[in-house]
């Protein structure tokens, strides 16, 4: 497990961390201030943590997602007999837990939940540590169908459900945006045309945008991205200025899916092709110049390998 021998007893600080989905520094953190450190020696020495270390850890948790300070948490944890039935949490059907629900074919259920859970711990170096490690495990594609998408989805329907975690929807999106920038731009872009990708007007949803910029940017194409609410006047003057060779537009919700303006968008010589993806967009409206694509992979390949491609 992660370098620790699972033929010592107890866990390592590593494996807690990532059961619990919290970073490590702030075990150690929890550890040095607050008392909850391992109780339990390995024969080589090391300090591990006992199940009952675990038990306590997973009920001060507990209780300062239900808002109790770190310090009274840790208290209340250490009197907390362990095993002691849970208290009933005071709002929401889900309490604390993200329905991440079934993650799809393929994801690691249990990094999804530990994203979850860091999520929902506000736990900034945890959710950077998960999202980095699955980037450079299976690349952008495979991290935001698997493991991005999952908890975001998950938090989307807690806030449907009670209004709640709009703190965790804005620091959650806030990491996933850092992460997909990270990912570097190539030195030597296979486009020599720039790809343009914009949110449609009045569309606050951008992070699809940066997890195609990213993916495209590990298929070593470039990608100029406009960001958030983009008016038809702005897109179209990029268009103008730079002579894509394809333009994606993004639209998350229904009240940004009119496809209406896009075939008011300047033509290029060569032509641009333009592509629409997002469950927003009225697709029955939108005019036979554009290409609609239904998932991430589809949107690279496409921006690959299109008619028009770069
Ligand atoms: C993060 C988030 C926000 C952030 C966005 C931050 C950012 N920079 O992007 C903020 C806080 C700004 C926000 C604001 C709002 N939000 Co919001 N948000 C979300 C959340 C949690 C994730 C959005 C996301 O990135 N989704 C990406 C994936 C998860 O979405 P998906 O469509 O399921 O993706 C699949 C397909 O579309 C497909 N696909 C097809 N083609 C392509 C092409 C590419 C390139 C890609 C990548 C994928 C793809 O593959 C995807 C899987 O990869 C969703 C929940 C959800 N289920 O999406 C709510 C959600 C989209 N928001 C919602 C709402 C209502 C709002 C607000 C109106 C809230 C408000 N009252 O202010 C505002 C909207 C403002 C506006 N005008 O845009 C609703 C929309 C309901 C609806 N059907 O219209 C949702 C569904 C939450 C909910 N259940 O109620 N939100």
């Amino acid at each position: 497990m992660g370098g620790e021998p699972d033929r010592e007893p107890g866990l390592g600080v590593g494996a807690v961390a990532r059961r619990l989905g919290l970073a490590a520094a702030t075990l150690r953190t929890w550890d040095r201030r607050y008392g909850m450190g391992p109780s339990g020696r390995s024969p080589g020495g090391h300090r591990r943590y006992t199940p009952e270390d675990v038990a306590r850890l997973e009920a001060m948790q507990r209780l300062i997602l239900e808002g109790a300070p770190p310090g009274e948490a840790a208290l209340a944890a250490r009197n907390e007999p362990p095993g002691a039935p849970r208290r009933p949490r005071g709002h929401g059907a889900g309490g604390n837990r993200v329905p991440v629900g079934e993650p799809p074919a393929g994801a690691d259920a249990a990094e999804v939940r530990g994203l979850a859970r860091a999520a929902m711990s506000l736990d900034v170096p945890a959710m950077v540590e998960a999202i980095r490690s699955a980037i450079a495990r299976g690349g952008v594609v495979r991290a935001w169908d698997g493991l991005m998408v999952p908890v975001l989805a998950g938090i989307g329907r807690k806030h449907a459900v009670g209004g709640e975690c709009v703190e965790v929807e804005h620091l959650l999106s806030t990491v996933v945006l850092g992460c997909l920038a990270e990912v570097p731009t190539p030195e030597q872009p296979l486009n020599v045309r720039p790809v343009v990708l914009a949110c449609a007007p009045e569309e606050q949803h951008s992070l699809p945008l940066y997890a195609l910029a990213a993916a495209l940017a590990q298929a070593g194409v470039a990608a100029s991205l406009l960001g958030a609410r983009v008016p038809p006047d702005a897109l179209a003057a990029a268009i103008r200025r730079t002579g894509p060779g394809a333009v994606f537009v993004w639209s998350q919700t229904a009240a940004t899916g009119d496809p209406g303006w896009l075939a008011g968008l300047p033509g290029t010589r060569p032509m641009v092709r333009l592509l629409a993806g997002g469950p927003g967009w009225r697709q029955d409206r939108l005019p036979d110049s554009v290409r609609f694509v239904t998932s991430l992979s589809q949107a690279v390949t496409e921006i690959l390998n299109g008619p028009a491609a770069p």
